[in-house]
């Protein structure tokens, strides 16, 4: 398997998240990344390499243009506004729920950090930016790979990317970079791509993103919403809107669910991705469904990961996996080794 990782990843390094009322050390950590990279090199997994840069044309195929806007300049507003600010990540502390506006960007800092994002778990730093780019990039580089006739390539990008939206950031994503892939997919000339999101927690960002279309399609196994984040979408009645009517579809779990039960979701995943007719698959390859996972409700054993490899490669498509969630920091290195070994 061929892998791009992020050189710049360590780049954003959030201190604290919002936890029941205190601030706690956050999850999204570089070290996620760094195990997995000490697992593919002790593996011998297939070539690592450092991604090109893309133009921000390709990101502008996502996401709007104020909010890449926002995004590359905040942390010098922030660091603007108190020069103390700069030992402290900027946080969001107020949002636009329903009846407020969207459309006029405030002037306030604070009240546009708000416009763009949706909870105070994913602190913006000051290499935020930095790192988001180049995860981005990996992203655009394994989905550049296929198109170039290669069978798969993993996209080993920190931080993470389902939860943000065309323009919002959350659950620690900045950029959507399963979605940047899929997109590229698209503007290379490839007419039908499903994206397959196995993180523990619903892919809102992505389904939101490409819900009223018909050329991508986005399946997701999760947590269920009415217990797991992200709350507020992945019910199994979303199915699509529009010309994307059929095109969505969520199977919620329950919390505690195992490989036994979990993989039978998979498999509906699957069936679907094939009906569709599916050219390339996109898989969002969050482990974070791992029995040891500390901020996760399913109980998946390291050696799952291996039928998980095993059942993407059958599909027998074009596939880029790009990396998601997964706080069992050190397992997440072996578990996601297990399912790019077992998918090659
Ligand atoms: N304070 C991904 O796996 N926090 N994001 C949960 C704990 C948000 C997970 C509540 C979890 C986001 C990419
Ligand atoms: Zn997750």
């Amino acid at each position: 398997m061929h892998t791009f990782y992020n050189p710049d990843h360590a780049a954003h390094s959030g201190k604290l998240e919002m936890f029941r009322g205190r601030m706690v050390p956050c999850h999204e950590v570089p070290a996620r990344q760094d195990h997995v990279l000490a697992q593919l090199r002790a593996q011998n997994l297939g070539p690592l390499q450092t991604p090109p840069h893309f133009e921000e044309a390709q990101l502008l195929r996502v996401h709007s243009p104020r909010y890449l806007q926002f995004l590359q300049s905040a942390w010098a507003q922030w660091v603007a506004l108190d020069p103390a600010n700069a030992e402290r990540d900027a946080i969001p502390s107020v949002w636009p729920t329903r009846s407020f506006r969207s459309d006029i960007e405030p002037d306030n800092f604070a009240a546009r950090m708000g416009l763009y994002s949706f909870d105070a778990g994913t602190p913006l730093t000051a290499g935020t930016w930095q790192a988001a780019r180049s995860g981005a990039n990996c992203a655009l580089a394994a989905a550049q790979h296929i198109v170039q006739g290669g069978r798969a390539a993993f996209a080993l990008s920190r931080p993470p990317g389902h939860h943000a939206g065309a323009d919002f950031f959350g659950g620690y994503c900045f950029l959507n970079n399963a979605a940047l892939a899929a997109q590229f997919l698209r503007d290379k000339g490839w007419e039908r791509v499903a994206i397959v999101d196995v993180d523990y927690h619903h892919g809102n960002g992505t389904q939101a993103i490409f819900y009223d279309r018909a050329d991508v399609f986005f399946a997701s196994i999760h947590g269920d919403p009415r217990t797991e984040y992200p709350f507020y979408l992945g019910h199994a009645d979303e199915r699509g809107q529009g010309a994307g009517a059929g095109c969505n579809l969520n199977l919620p779990l329950p919390r505690g669910s195992d490989y036994a039960r979990w993989s039978e979701a998979l498999e509906v995943a699957l069936k679907a991705v094939a009906d569709f007719g599916a050219q390339a698959v996109v898989v969002s390859l969050g482990v974070d469904t791992f029995a040891g996972d500390p901020i996760s409700g399913f109980s998946l054993q390291s050696d799952d990961y291996l039928r998980l490899g095993e059942r993407l490669n059958a599909i027998g498509l074009p596939t880029v996996l790009v990396f998601e969630g997964g706080y069992a920091v050190e397992a997440v290195g072996h578990n996601v080794a297990h399912v790019l070994r077992a998918f090659a």
